[in-house]
This record gives structure tokens, C-alpha cells and sequence, in this order.
């Protein structure tokens, strides 16, 4: 084999090996994103929750949009799926409710179960970042939280 022959054998190997570690990195459970915003006018949105973390785990949404999440539960074990600013997850991250009532941004949702929930992002010209996690025991430290971009409207 020639040298140059040898140098393209090598490089179509470099980018075969590439491709292949990139591609094992997309389908990674924590890697799901969604960039493109959301909104503004009413829209759903899908998550699914596999080893006790939520996939997408980044969405953008304009501010003002109306999102009503879907999530499915593929674990053996209950989730919840709570969203909203600091003192939302405070309150939850240190609280007792074992289980949520339906409530706009709270909803438990249990072994291999479909939940929904509503939640809008509100401001017509504030930006910044609102998180959705789950605060069963250790389940927020161990990585069960994603984040919403919120663009001005
Ligand atoms: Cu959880």
C-alpha cells in the first residue's frame, strides 16, 4: 500500500471512530435536547423519564406560551414532575407531600404511568431560566432535573 494510500486508509478510520463515539454520546439519557423555541401560542410538549431522568432535559420556550407537558413514566419506581422558580423547589425539595394533586406544575406520576400537566411561562418581556425536577428522596441530587430557556416574548 502506498503512503498516501496508507494516510487515506487512516483518516476514513479516524472519522469512522468519530462518527461512532459521537454517535453513542447522542444517544446518551441525560444528552436529549430540544433548541428550537417553543411558543408563542399553546403547544405540548413530551417527556419521557428512564433511569430517573427526564429526556429532553433542555427545552427554549418563548415568554407568555402555555405548555402542557406529557410525561411518561418508564421506570419501575413513582416520579414526580414538579416546575416552577426557587421557592417551588424549595418547598418541595424539603417537604413531606409524598404525593402531589393535580396542580398546575405538579403532578406525581406513577410506575410506568402517562401523566400531564400544564404550565405557563410567564412575562411578556422577562427572560431567564425555570427548572422542572423531581424532589423524591435524593432523586434531584442523583441528576432528575432538566431546565427551560425562557426567550422575551
Ligand atoms: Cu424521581
Amino acid at each position: 500500500m502506498s503512503s498516501r494510500r496508507l494516510r487515506l486508509a487512516l483518516l476514513a478510520l479516524c472519522l469512522t471512530v468519530a462518527v461512532g463515539v459521537s454517535g453513542f454520546v447522542l444517544v446518551g439519557p441525560t444528552s436529549a435536547t430540544v433548541e428550537k423555541p417553543l411558543g408563542p401560542a399553546d403547544t405540548t410538549v413530551t417527556l419521557t423519564v428512564r433511569h430517573s431522568h427526564f429526556s429532553p432535559d433542555h427545552l427554549v420556550v418563548r415568554s407568555g406560551t402555555l405548555v402542557r407537558f406529557v410525561i411518561r413514566n418508564d421506570d419501575p419506581i413513582g416520579h414526580e414532575f414538579i416546575i416552577g422558580d426557587d421557592g417551588v423547589h424549595r418547598r418541595h425539595e424539603a417537604g413531606t407531600e409524598p404525593v402531589h394533586p393535580p396542580r398546575p406544575g405538579e403532578v406525581s406520576i406513577p410506575a410506568g404511568a402517562t401523566v400531564e400537566t400544564t404550565f405557563r411561562f410567564e412575562g411578556t418581556t422577562s427572560s431567564g431560566r425555570v427548572v422542572y425536577a423531581c424532589h423524591l428522596p435524593g432523586h434531584f441530587r442523583y441528576g432528575m432535573s432538566g431546565s427551560v430557556d425562557v426567550l422575551p416574548g
